[in-house]
């Protein structure tokens, strides 16, 4: 394996250093991680013609980063998603989350996962590169009991894959429910927006949101809804639909209920012939369409656009009305959260 591992400072904040990790393979593939919320900023692939560009959306500077309105790129943590006005009980203790997303929880709160400075340990395999990002989540951080060891492992092949792996222990019974919080766009560079892709997703089920945009703790059948990916869809087919749902979330902003299966999604770009499937373990996946898009500059010199991006958030079901789902991010004292989600890029 020929590979190309480029570390470069780019900034010291509060006396700490933002470094890029960039990981190169001969055949162009290549990824690039921030220590900085462990923030994909560049996952370069070949269009059908062999251009090398860009497929997930990034700003233009680091500054946009440290930021980061949009948590483009992130590892969200301590939670994902919305916590319903912030408000969990654990073990018969209540606690107050910071509503960040008024009138609820939002990304893990005020100072989530997306804005930590992780430890960073690079191994070389055979046909691999791997980062491992370390952190500590302390006790009563953004209110979350317990004290937290982290650890994100980013593993990837020059055959155009990426495996995550997300662990993490406490020392109390808390919540862990992460995820990656990357916008794909497979035209590369964001030269086109996302409804202008294919998407299949082996989801027969979302959960409804209530007017807040949190899980009321029922599940709506996607059959004969805009939701219904079960075969592929162009996204800008029913994007706009008139559906309750759909206008709750001002396009999809929703838990899609995954079936036991593997490679449950599957985006396509016919025009550069592009291919994306995620395979995970988790139980749902929030697809996100960009609907409320920040106004910074990205690296392609134009700002923010709406759906220009769309979010494979794998996780929990978020936490909802009267804490619906909140078992679904339990890690009791002592015991592992551990998620698997493995990114496979190819060429039609
Ligand atoms: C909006 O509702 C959406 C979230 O799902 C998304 O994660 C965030 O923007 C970046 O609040």
């Amino acid at each position: 394996m020929v590979m190309n591992l480029t570390k470069t400072l780019l900034k010291n904040i509060d006396n700490k250093e933002i470094i890029s990790y960039n990981v190169r393979f001969d055949n162009g593939f290549e990824v690039e991680i921030l220590n900085l919320g462990g923030i994909i900023t560049k996952i370069i692939t070949p269009d059908k013609n062999g251009n090398l560009e860009n497929i997930v959306v990034g700003y233009k500077d680091i500054e946009s980063y440290i930021q980061n309105p949009s948590y483009f790129g992130a590892i969200i943590g301590r939670t994902s998603g919305r916590i319903c006005e912030g408000k969990i009980s654990i073990d018969g203790v209540d606690y107050d989350l910071a509503k960040n997303y008024n009138p609820h929880q939002g990304h893990g709160g005020d100072k989530g996962f997306n804005s930590k400075i992780w430890d960073v340990k690079i191994l070389e395999e055979e046909n691999n590169v791997i980062l491992k990002l370390y952190t500590k989540s302390l006790d009563m951080e953004e209110n979350y009991p317990g004290n937290l060891d982290l650890c994100v492992t980013f593993k990837i092949y020059e055959d155009y894959k990426i495996e995550q792996t997300y662990e993490a222990i406490s020392d109390k019974t808390t919540l862990v429910n992460m995820t990656n919080h990357s916008y794909f766009n497979l035209s590369g560079n964001i030269k086109r927006p996302i409804t202008d892709e294919y998407l299949k997703v082996d989801c027969d089920y979302i959960l409804e949101l209530d007017e807040t945009c949190v899980p009321t703790g029922k599940k709506i059948s996607v059959e004969n809804t805009p939701f219904d990916f079960t075969k592929e869809m162009l996204i800008g087919e029913r994007i706009d639909d008139n559906n309750k749902q759909i206008q709750i979330g001002c396009g999809y902003d929703h838990a899609f209920i995954l079936n036991d299966t593997k490679n449950q999604i599957k985006l396509n770009d016919i025009i550069s012939g592009r291919n994306m499937i995620i395979d995970t373990d988790q139980d749902c996946v929030v697809i996100y369409s960009m609907n409320f898009p920040d106004d910074v500059e990205l690296y392609n010199g134009n700002k923010t656009q709406r759906r220009y991006g769309i979010c494979f958030e794998t996780q929990a079901a978020p936490i909802g009305r009267n804490m619906c789902f909140i078992e679904d991010s339990l890690l009791n004292k002592g015991e592992k959260y551990i998620q698997k989600t493995i990114y496979k890029f190819f060429v039609n």
